[in-house]
């Protein structure tokens, strides 16, 4: 799978409410914030589920109640839909 290009990275972007692109164009980014620990975990336990299911996996923190994702395609070195897709169903249940 081919890395987007920059006007394809935009594109997808401006779909995608509360990701930012990282300087190097080549992932994607956000900040969820929740009420408390328990909120955020039960999210990551969501996120992890969805990765699993899409066969594509975040790098991600998270400190108490904020959780930082960030998704990028190793395989292809850079951003690809796989990302954006994740991106769109994590949006979902956040
Ligand atoms: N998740 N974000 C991300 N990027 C990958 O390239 C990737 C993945 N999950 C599984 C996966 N690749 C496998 O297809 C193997 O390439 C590890």
């Amino acid at each position: 799978m081919n890395p987007l290009t920059a006007e394809e990275s935009a594109a997808a972007l401006a779909k995608l409410p509360g990701w930012t692109l990282r300087g190097d164009g080549k992932a994607i980014a956000r900040q969820f914030a929740f009420p408390d620990f328990r909120a955020a975990f039960g999210f990551m336990a969501q996120v992890a589920l969805l990765a699993e299911k899409q066969d594509h996996h975040p790098e991600w923190s998270n400190v108490y109640n904020k959780v930082d994702i960030t998704l990028t395609t190793h395989d292809a070195g850079g951003l690809t839909q796989r990302d954006i897709r994740l991106a769109a169903a994590i949006n979902k249940i956040a």
